[in-house]
């Protein structure tokens, strides 16, 4: 068996990596020949415990990198599906380019694979129709169907060993072809959904699911501060019951997954509104950080403030949709020379960014001696590992004034407290 995997971004960087470790011809396909050349110089644009090797062992092994499609009795299609904004709807775009490229090398007996997240329909009305266009039947004479993807960014490799996996097929022989085809790769189960559209529908309810429960977490962190409740302690205590389950509140919900999923689900019937309040609480999250930050220095007009991680979340390197970074952005310039105020910024303060993990070459990244070197605050902005051992009374020392912000709950807030700190947690 031969498979072509469409797009190597994470999740096509894995999956082709996966399949060519446990024994099959890959070939890995994608447009970016920047990104192609990457790779090839033993570069993946992930850092996650062990990826590099494992995608570089499938590189000297069966994983080929290529600039075309080939033909292949397999195709797995994992490029990106953004949010369009404007038009409210997913951009389908590069699905639907995959789909061409798939039918330019298509054969009868083949099997296609649509793993990115797209909204309910996606496979039967825009995928197979495309694959038709060379004459081959769908179904009759090529298989077809949709299994998300569920790996979670930071625990890739684990996570595509052990996840269960949900299969909808166009057809019963489209089913048993994706089942053999994942069976070897993971650990987890394989469930047969009723049909793509079902399986399409069951990852977007998933990603929306934890999008409002994190929306709870949130309404209680603001409810809690209300009542001077640690929300913390408060949800400990109430997972105790056997049918409880609360997430974690914090600055809000970055990625390109939970913010952007549930708006995939909406049909334009108003069915959405949980969903919708659910991501406005979440995207809220950031200023009400400011607002914490505020009481407690006051005015932030002329104060510097050291933004310590700015990635969508801890021990990852991603910064899209980052709710650090958007806590930074509302504080000051992240661009360009440091300690900038902007028009528009927070009462005219400024700010400093440090994150030991984010990649992002547009943002003015500095040392975190740099970043607190007379900054009059500190907000932590994702849960970086690095910074649960932060010595503060050597930051401290080099602070203008010692408060400490902390939405994520990464550092000893007691420990802070002790060096003469002002903490506020969420
Ligand atoms: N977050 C909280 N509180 C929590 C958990 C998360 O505020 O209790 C925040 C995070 O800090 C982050 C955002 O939510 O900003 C999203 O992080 P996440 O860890 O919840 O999820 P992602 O986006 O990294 O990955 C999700 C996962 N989906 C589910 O858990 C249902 C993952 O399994 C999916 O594969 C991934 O989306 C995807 O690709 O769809």
């Amino acid at each position: 068996m031969t498979v072509c995997v469409h797009g190597l971004g994470y999740i096509g960087l894995a999956t082709a990596a996966h399949f060519a470790n446990h024994g099959t011809e890959v070939v890995g396909f994608d447009v970016d020949e920047d990104l192609l050349d990457r790779l090839s110089e033993g570069e993946p644009a992930v850092s996650e415990p062990d990826f590099e090797s494992y995608v570089q062992d499938a590189l000297d092994g069966n994983l080929a990198l290529s600039r075309r499609p080939r033909p292949a009795d397999v195709h797995v299609i994992c490029v990106p599906t953004p949010y369009d904004e404007m038009n409210g709807e997913a951009d389908l775009a590069y699905v639907e380019s995959a789909g061409r490229n798939v039918a330019s090398v298509l054969r009868p007996g083949d099997t296609v694979v649509l793993e990115s997240t797209v909204p309910p329909g996606t496979t039967t009305e825009v995928l197979a129709p495309i694959l038709s266009r060379g004459g081959l039947d769908v179904g009759d004479d090529v298989s077809l169907g949709y299994t998300p993807e569920t790996v979670m960014p930071g625990n890739t490799l684990t996570e595509l060993r052990t996840n269960d996996r949900i299969v909808g097929g166009v057809d019963e022989a489209s089913v048993e072809a994706i089942e053999s085809l994942y069976e070897p790769l993971t650990s987890g189960d394989i469930h047969v959904a009723a049909d793509p559209t079902t399986a399409e529908f069951v990852k977007l309810a998933q990603n929306a699911k934890r999008n409002v429960s994190i929306a709870y977490a949130n309404t209680l962190a603001l409810l809690a501060e209300n009542y001077g409740v640690d929300v913390r302690s408060a949800i400990s205590l109430a997972n105790n019951h056997p049918r409880v389950d609360i997430l974690n509140p914090g600055p809000g919900v970055g990625g390109h997954c939970l913010p952007v999923d549930p708006h995939f689900l909406s049909d334009g019937t108003g069915a959405t509104e949980l969903l919708d309040v659910a991501s406005q609480v979440n995207d809220r999250m950031p200023e009400h950080v400011i607002r914490m930050l505020e009481d407690a220095v006051g005015s932030l007009h002329g104060k510097t403030v050291a933004v310590l991680g700015i990635t969508y979340k801890g021990n990852v390197s991603d910064t899209r949709n980052s709710p650090g970074l958007e806590i930074a952005k509302l504080l000051g310039d992240v661009t360009t020379e440091t300690r900038t105020a902007v028009d528009g910024g927070w009462g005219e303060s400024s700010v400093t960014i440090h994150d030991p993990r984010a990649t992002d070459s547009r943002l003015q990244l500095v040392s975190l001696d740099a970043a607190v070197d007379g900054a009059d605050a500190v907000v932590f902005g994702a849960a970086h590992d690095e910074f649960a051992d932060l010595n503060p009374a050597a930051i401290g020392a080099k602070m203008s004034e010692r408060t400490v912000v902390d939405p994520v709950d990464v550092i000893d807030a007691e420990r802070w407290a002790d060096h003469g700190f002002d903490v506020r947690t969420l």
